[in-house]
């Protein structure tokens, strides 16, 4: 197979920077795809470009309904294609293809196309209220803020950057889009749908580079009014950090520790499956997994029974193969880091109930593989059940009362998703009103929904990603004071 080379886009034009990344494959270490390597004179470029087409106004002049259009359009062609960059982004990141197929593309497209919709609905002006004590004529508009830096990560790395482009393209403004250099070709090929679209030069720009210092660089440029960034909590502070110079706006989504109640009363063949698919899908690799399983005392060694039994029917292999359950992690480094929490929490007297190691067999001798995984034994506050471990890992704690089990999901820095299972729907709401998280689940996970705001409580994030408010996000409002009284004549 040829290996594909992807460049990067800069003011409509697909250019080299010289050097350039090779993609590895993390379930076979082949040779997946080349793309250009930007340094930080690419992202002055590629900001300028975006800064002289917001200037020039064509973009943010156009009607809504015109910019509507153009993500239609991309939306559109990305569906055509839908298959073939399923299969691309699994060989890419090692998603599994069934997760790639139905969220990396199916909600990443379902997204553009709300999007779209929400454009033509949008109230960009609009008279002007007449209550209040005070009378006052005027317009209320929301115009866009110009330059919008979007930063995104290589775990879900398409409906990552819907999440930013398209409401920031939709309101009006121009865009740097820097992913992930592990995983940028789907972010590369949206880029690629919008052009062929009809997005005028310098509106959207795309360079793919390191961390540090190309996104660092992006992130605290002068001339961005506003960072929207996926990543790691750590990073997400910085970026914090850096917009307080010139007072960019921010939206963060970072990490999570998802905590996951089965009640007493829930039915344990759902519930169970539930658990293993709240924690493994997208190979453990998902900011709103749920990794703490929070569970009845009284009924421990049962449930830990079922999940191993559950637990040992999931196919890691090939992402590519409909078939697997669990793909390889992104890097070695990451395979390492998840390898070395388990190995800690067992040194700490941890059970490992299910897995704990790298898969054993000839095609688990490349790539970067790790076991779905089950550990027990362990408290809320051991490292294993506090920190983010981004791989396929499920803690597993207990509880006596539904008290007790609410003050222990709540107990973590992180807020992004919680779930709880029971047969209930009335105890099952009111837990799910008492957890401090963005997105909670009832019987069910990642039911991300493009009508729905995604986000974090606390040290998850600041802001939210879709759903109705999706443009509020990447528009300033604006008063217009008009005084029509006589007496001025
Ligand atoms: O993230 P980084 P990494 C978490 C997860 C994972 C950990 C580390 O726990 O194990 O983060 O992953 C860019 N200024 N999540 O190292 O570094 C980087 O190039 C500006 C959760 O991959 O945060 C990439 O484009 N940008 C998560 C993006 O930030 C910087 C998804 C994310 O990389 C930068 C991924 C800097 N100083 C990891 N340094 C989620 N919330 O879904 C890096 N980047």
């Amino acid at each position: 197979m040829a290996v594909p080379h992807y460049s990067q886009l800069i003011d409509g034009q697909w250019h080299d920077t010289g050097e350039t990344y090779t993609i590895h494959s993390p379930a076979t270490d082949e040779v997946v795809a080349t793309v250009a390597k930007a340094g930080v004179a690419d992202v002055d470029r590629a900001v300028a470009a975006a800064k002289a087409a917001h200037a020039a106004g064509t973009w943010r002049n156009s009607s809504p309904a015109d910019r509507a259009a153009v993500l239609d359009a991309a939306a559109a062609s990305l569906a055509a294609r839908a298959d073939e960059l399923a299969f691309l982004q699994s060989r890419e990141n090692g998603a599994t293809l069934r997760i790639t197929s139905a969220l990396h593309l199916g909600l990443g497209i379902a997204q553009l196309q709300y999007v779209a919709q929400l454009a033509r609905e949008y109230e960009f002006e609009s008279d002007g209220p007449e209550i209040g004590p005070i009378p006052a004529d005027g317009v209320l508009r929301r115009e866009p803020l110009g330059v919008v830096a979007a930063i995104v990560p290589w775990n879900i790395p398409l409906l990552t950057t819907v999440w930013k482009i398209a409401p920031a393209l939709a309101a009006g403004n121009t865009v740097v889009l820097k992913p992930d250099e592990h995983a940028p070709l789907l972010p590369l090929e949206m880029a690629r749908a919008l052009h062929e679209a009809g997005l005028p030069a310098g509106v959207l720009n795309v360079i793919v580079g390191d961390g540090e210092p190309v996104g660092a660089h992006l992130a605290s440029h002068p001339d961005v009014r506003k960072v929207a960034f996926t990543g790691s909590t750590v990073v997400g502070k910085s970026i914090l950090g850096s917009s307080a110079d010139t007072l960019k706006r921010v939206t963060l989504e970072l990490g999570g520790k998802g905590p996951n109640i089965i009640l007493d009363d829930a039915d344990l063949d759902v519930a169970v499956d539930g658990a293993l698919f709240a924690c493994y899908a997208n190979n453990g690799e998902a900011c709103e997994a749920g990794t703490r399983l929070i569970i009845p005392a009284a009924r421990k060694e049962e449930i830990i029974e079922r999940l191993v039994d559950r637990g040992r029917t999931l196919v890691v292999g090939d992402p590519t193969d409909v078939a697997t359950t669990i793909g390889p992690l992104i890097t070695r480094e990451q395979q390492q880091r998840v390898l070395r929490y388990i190995a800690d929490a067992k040194a700490a007297g941890a059970r490992i109930a299910l897995g704990g190691g790298i898969p054993s067999g000839e095609q688990f001798t490349k790539g970067n593989w790790v076991e779905p995984t089950i550990i027990a034994d362990v408290t809320n506050l051991d490292p294993i059940a506090r920190d983010e471990v981004f791989g396929p890992v499920l803690v597993v704690l207990t509880y006596d009362t539904v008290d007790e089990a609410i003050a222990i999901a709540n107990d973590t820095n992180y807020g992004l998703s919680a779930g709880v299972w029971g047969a209930d729907e009335a105890r099952t709401l009111d837990v799910a009103r008492q957890l401090e998280a963005g997105m909670v689940y009832v019987n069910d996970w990642h039911v991300i929904h493009p009508a729905y705001p995604f986000g974090g409580y606390k040290q998850s994030g600041l802001g939210r990603e879709g759903g109705p408010d999706s443009l509020d996000e990447y528009t300033e409002q604006k008063y217009i004071s008009i005084n029509r009284s006589a007496s001025l004549a």
